[in-house]
């Protein structure tokens, strides 16, 4: 069986040590975190999306999966952070999603990347008002904000998230991800500085291309 489908019957199940078991043996085989998040963790959740989406699972199964899917990739950040003891690059980065946006697993999986790479990370999870974001970059001054959106009618929300925080007196680099992004464009929401990435890879990009920082004055 497709290893992907295989887990989301163990997330559909709660069964966390079977979920964590599929993971652990693809890192113990040299599988990176792109592949981990993307390939397995990612697809199991789009298969669990069909399947509710065609009447197969209830809201209650899809529930029980997305809070296993977040044990389980909370265990593997953990482990992850043992392998790798990656130094801190002294950089922040706070990830949230638009008011009242519930989906965030993406998000969280972009988050565990940056902490791979060193930055220190604040993850606020779904729905955050807009007035609470800009408080907390204000006191934290993050380099970066990754915000998420995956319902159509929140990307309404892009425009003044984007337009206030690059307001931000120390000029954050503000990132935009989500599942529509492979499917629309959402530039004219943003300003020439802002960045659109559509998937992990481009975040690994990234991150690669500014492992000690970013200019954010500079459009990428
Ligand atoms: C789990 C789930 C839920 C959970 C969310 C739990 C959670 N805490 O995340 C719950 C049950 C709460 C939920 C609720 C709803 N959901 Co829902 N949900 C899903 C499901 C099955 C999986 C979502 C997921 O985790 N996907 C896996 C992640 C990893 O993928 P992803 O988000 O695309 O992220 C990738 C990239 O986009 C990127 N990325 C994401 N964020 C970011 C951010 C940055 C900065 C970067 C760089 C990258 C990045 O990284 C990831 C890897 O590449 C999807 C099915 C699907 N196809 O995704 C439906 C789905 C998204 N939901 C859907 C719907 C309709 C709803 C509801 C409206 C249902 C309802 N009637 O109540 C509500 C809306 C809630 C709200 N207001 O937000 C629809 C949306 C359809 C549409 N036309 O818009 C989907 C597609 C299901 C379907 N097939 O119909 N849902």
């Amino acid at each position: 069986m497709e290893k992907g489908i295989e887990l989301s019957q163990h997330l559909l199940d709660g069964n966390q040590e079977a979920a964590w078991q599929i993971l652990d043996e693809e890192r113990k085989a040299g599988k990176n975190s792109l592949y981990i998040y993307e390939s397995l963790v990612t697809n199991a959740m789009r298969h669990i999306g069909y399947l509710w989406e065609t009447n197969k699972i209830t809201v209650a199964d899809e529930h029980l999966a997305t809070s296993t899917c977040d044990f389980l990739l909370a265990r593997y950040l953990w482990q992850k952070q043992r392998d790798l003891d990656a130094p801190s690059i002294g950089k922040k980065a706070m990830f949230l999603c638009v008011e009242n946006e519930q989906h965030y697993l993406g998000l969280k999986m972009s988050s565990q990347l940056f902490s791979e790479g060193g930055w220190e990370t604040r993850f606020h999870g779904p729905n955050l008002p807009l007035e609470y974001v800009k408080k907390a970059a204000l006191d934290w001054k993050p380099d970066a904000i990754c915000i998420s959106f995956s319902i159509l009618y929140h990307a309404e929300h892009l425009e003044p998230y984007i337009k206030e925080l690059e307001k931000l007196p120390n000029r954050p680099a503000i990132i935009v991800g989500g599942r529509l992004l492979d499917k629309y464009e959402f530039s004219r929401h943003g300003s020439e500085r802002t960045l659109f990435i559509k998937n992990l890879e481009g975040v690994k990009d990234w991150l690669d291309r500014h492992p000690h920082g970013v200019k954010s004055s500079v459009g990428y």
